[in-house]
């Protein structure tokens, strides 16, 4: 089959993809196109009468990198393709100063580039047959038609209205130039960053969201399970990183959420550690913080385990102190109350806050002090396309939100480091919902764990 596709004439390519059904961009899950259509007219609905436009993450031609698509443009038409550009057009009512407007929806896709398909493999471009059906969207043109459908725009209405696009881009910043230049800087003057809006949607994750986060961290619990039968004396740190990719790969992830974290004695109190250079030594604990990626979707766990496979009294002691903390924050959750950090203000409806007490109040230093000073980072963030989603930290966890609650102690003098990470979410009704309840948690769990056979 893939001989015949190569000797095949490219321009076919394409359309037989196309009439096989095959996605040629990539082999994620996508959602149902009616998702990434409801998302776009609920941004829609928050442009106050202006556009948004967004620009796709551009090809890595030369760097050896995997592609990764732009977040938000993903998460608006799960296009996972380089180069494009979504406009969105909200609906105006008439008025004294403007037309009324429908709303309209653009995916503007590059040319082809028929040398560089030869190294990075086929794409569709808007010639292609079907490719409103297979993208998706309204309509679909060819990326050299976004300044005259900008010109259009702008000489039917005389005004843009606000524009909403992601200001760190330089394909943005291009494009804002040009329609000032084209149409009089007034008329662009209202620029805004369409991350504050998809900011406040990708907050509340939707049913399939959830799923594909499911089987990230499921993916994930699988290649923790492995970590912990893998783990002992005299084993190296990078070997166990490599086994926890290998599982998170045969369990269909396309790639890790972030550089595991395999970090044993003085190095598990080294947050980000990932050298993961030491061989294992018999009596140091080790910090496992690692997860993969499923269909776009990260998940994210740490475990800390006893390298021998026992943890000493000391090292069970500050365990059983960070476990206690992530159980506190667990059962003070309310939600639309309950924030997840806030270290800086003591805000009481902070889990962090409620971590931080428990810690403080259990358990001592070498020197008799409270361990609060050992916990040096947040106690959570948000995840879902981004291990480390936007999040809207000052106000409260919704229903729909998916996110970690990581306390730790670190305590370089002792070369004693626990972190215990889990990732819940929140269902309709309030309720907290932990997705790593499958995995050992408990100090007792993890050393029986390490001990399974499979
Ligand atoms: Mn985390």
């Amino acid at each position: 089959m893939l001989y015949t596709l190569l000797k095949m004439k490219r321009p076919l390519l394409p359309l037989l993809l196309f009439l096989l059904g095959v996605s040629i961009a990539s082999a994620l899950d996508k959602q149902p196109i009616a998702d990434y259509h409801a998302r776009r007219a609920a941004l829609a609905s928050h442009l106050d009468g202006g556009v948004a436009i967004l620009f796709a993450a551009q090809e890595p031609a030369l760097d050896f990198m995997p592609y990764r698509q732009d977040e938000d443009f993903y998460y608006l038409t799960g296009w996972n393709e380089p180069g494009a550009a979504l406009l969105i057009e909200s609906e105006v009512i008439a008025t004294s100063d403007h037309p009324a407007s429908k709303y309209r929806e653009i995916l503007f896709l590059p040319t082809r580039n028929l040398r560089l398909e030869l190294y990075t493999g086929v794409k569709l471009d808007a010639n292609a047959p079907g490719v409103t059906t297979s993208t998706g969207i309204d309509e679909v043109l060819p990326m050299t038609d976004l300044p005259l459908v900008l010109n259009t725009l702008a000489r039917s209405t005389r005004h843009v209205g606000p524009v909403w696009s992601q200001h760190d881009e330089a394909a943005t910043k291009a494009m804002l130039t040009w329609t000032a230049a084209t149409l009089g800087s007034d008329n662009v003057a209202d620029s805004h960053d369409v991350r504050d809006l998809t900011t406040a949607l990708r907050i509340i994750k939707d049913a399939r969201e959830i799923a594909l986060l499911t089987k990230a961290t499921d993916a994930s619990i699988v290649a923790q399970r492995a970590m912990m039968r893998a783990v002992r004396p005299g084993a190296s740190e990078r070997t166990v990183a490599g086994i926890i990719i290998e599982n998170l790969m045969a369990q269909g992830c396309e790639r890790p959420s972030y550089a595991p974290i395999v970090g044993s004695g003085f190095q598990s109190t080294v947050l980000h550690y990932s050298d993961n250079s030491q061989t294992m030594q018999a009596g140091d604990v080790v910090v496992v913080d690692a997860a993969g990626e499923y269909s776009m979707y990260a998940s994210d766990i740490t475990r800390t385990l006893p390298v021998s496979g026992h943890f000493n009294a000391r090292q069970r002691e500050i365990y059983d102190v960070v476990l206690g903390a992530q159980r506190a924050a667990m059962a003070a959750f309310v939600a639309g109350n309950s924030k997840i950090n806030d270290r800086e203000h003591r805000d009481p409806d902070s889990l962090d806050t409620v971590a931080w007490n428990y810690i403080n109040t259990h358990g001592k230093g070498l020197h008799g002090e409270s361990l609060g000073k050992y916990w040096i980072h947040g106690l959570g963030h948000s995840v879902g396309i981004n291990v480390h989603d936007p999040m809207v930290y000052a106000k409260p966890i919704p229903p729909g939100a998916v996110f970690t609650i990581e306390p730790g102690i670190y305590i370089p003098e002792e070369k004693i480091g626990v972190r215990i990470e889990d990732i819940y979410r929140v269902d309709e009704n309030g309720g907290l919902i932990d997705l790593t309840a499958k995995l050992a948690h408990t100090a007792e769990e993890v050393e029986a764990a390490m001990q399974a056979k499979d």
